[in-house]
């Protein structure tokens, strides 16, 4: 569909090159750079202003600039764009030169910037720098602060990043269309310092939810609390990045959250020290050892660990978080015999099938019939079997020989040689209960599948 439209991008980012250093380019609109991939880009080098780390945007990228008398000049274009959630599924969003989220704006403490915004939705918009400190009539509330983009419209934004920190940006006008529609992106303000809390691998990425319709491609943009897509950079698992890494590496996780509910980013292996929040750096002293840390609606926050071999789980401790459409709403069936029912409705519906009665791990592994453009509610195969994940889950793959610099996915973690659970193969003997553990009919209880509001 693309290809067309690429060669023209591609064309004009040549072009770019050639005119940015003439006196005509430097008074003209900054070419648009998009980028339409799903995959990770390799992080942007800076070759103007000064250095710093770039980051690793999770199935992302970050957005060139030019250098324009002192004044880095980025071009951002709202438009509604196609963003694939994992192999299987494709949806109709709203975001940024191509991309939703859109790319990762990186810059250094105290640089300036230039920030045009070209609107080419079918309704007005605004950029909101959203936790940087602006002059007022740069932060982008549509109707306080400025009057709104009308589409077609192009705004400049310029300001100065007085101190470092992972922010955000996202509309300030029909935000509830806007930021359902995927409408979000990150801002990394780096140290002047580049030895300053310097890591070796600095992973980002933004929390979003979504309500799509199975079969459907376009976010229900109504609704409140119930979204059946919960999505790292608009993708879940298992269309998520791993975040790869070297043994011994200091790694860094920067995570924005513009959901409309709170996500318990937990990860397994190594402890984890929260270095930053929305306000910027954490003391050293005050920096707590976790290993779940909580991202409330509208908050930034960024851990550190040091990398040790494995493939590490990392996730959203809601259960339903990790998990994929189709999941929710379906009532409790673990215990019930329905043979005897399912014999009957089969006369009815012959592809009828018995479902949950034992729990729902067999959802993992069922080929079942899907309507098109979803995925199933949990999927993924491990090396040892299904993962029956979905959703807010990724892993954090950490290896000896990974070289510095390389993100590729190096594949499953060999484990050494006895550090793997193993089943018991000896004698099982009936275990000894208290009289009063005996079941019974006395003490059993009887609770009726019910829903559940506000996960
Ligand atoms: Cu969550």
């Amino acid at each position: 569909m693309s290809n067309r439209r690429d060669f023209f991008r591609a064309a004009g980012a040549v072009a770019l090159g050639a005119t940015a250093v003439t006196r005509v380019g430097a008074a003209s609109l900054p070419e648009a750079v998009y980028q339409t991939s799903p995959n990770m880009q390799p992080p942007l080098a800076p070759n103007t202003g000064r250095p710093y780390n770039p980051v690793a945007t999770l199935n992302g990228w970050s957005l060139p600039w030019r250098m324009n008398n002192g004044v880095k000049e980025f071009h951002l274009v709202a438009e509604p764009v196609v963003r694939e959630f994992a192999p299987g599924m494709k949806a109709n969003l709203w975001g940024y030169n191509g991309s939703s989220p859109g790319p990762t704006i990186e810059v250094v403490e105290g640089d300036r910037v230039r920030i045009f915004v070209t609107n080419k939705l079918p309704e007005h918009t605004t950029v909101h720098w959203h936790g940087i400190f602006v002059p007022n009539g740069m932060d982008g509330v549509g109707g306080l602060t400025q009057p709104h983009i009308a589409p077609g419209k192009t705004f400049v934004y310029e300001f100065t990043l007085p101190r470092a920190g992972t922010q955000m940006y996202h509309p300030h006008a029909d935000e509830m269309t806007q930021m359902a529609m995927g409408m979000m992106g990150m801002f990394i303000i780096h140290p002047k310092n580049q030895r300053s809390m310097r890591v070796d691998r600095d992973f980002v990425f933004l929390l979003a939810s979504y309500d799509i319709e199975p079969g459907s491609a376009t976010p229900r943009t109504a609704e409140m609390t119930d979204f059946n897509l919960w999505t790292w950079n608009s993708r879940v698992f298992p269309g998520i990045d791993p975040l790869v890494a070297r043994t011994g590496d200091r790694v860094r996780v920067r995570i924005g959250n513009l959901t409309m509910t709170n996500h318990p980013i937990h990860m397994h292996g190594p402890h984890f020290q929260v270095t930053a929040t929305d306000g910027g750096w954490v003391p050293p002293s005050a920096r707590w050892p976790e290993v779940t840390t909580d991202v409330a609606v509208g908050q930034m926050r960024a851990f550190e660990f040091d990398a040790i071999a494995g493939d590490w789980a990392i996730h959203c401790h809601k259960a339903h978080h990790t998990m994929n459409a189709m999941g929710h709403g379906v009532p409790n069936m673990i215990g019930v015999d329905h043979r005897g029912v399912a014999e009957r409705i089969t006369k009815l519906v012959p592809d009828y099938m018995v479902m949950g009665d034992k729990g729902m791990a067999d959802m993992g592994s069922m080929e079942m019939a899907l309507p098109d453009n979803t995925l199933p509610m949990m999927t993924g195969t491990g090396p040892f079997g299904p993962m029956e994940m979905g959703g807010m889950f990724s892993v954090v793959k950490v290896r000896d020989d990974q070289k510095p610099g390389d993100y590729k996915d190096p594949g499953w973690f060999r484990h050494p040689k006895g550090t793997v659970a193993y089943e018991y193969t000896g004698a099982i003997s009936e275990p000894v209960r208290a009289a009063a553990d005996k079941p019974s009919s006395k003490n059993m209880q009887v609770r009726k599948p019910s829903g559940h509001e506000g996960h």
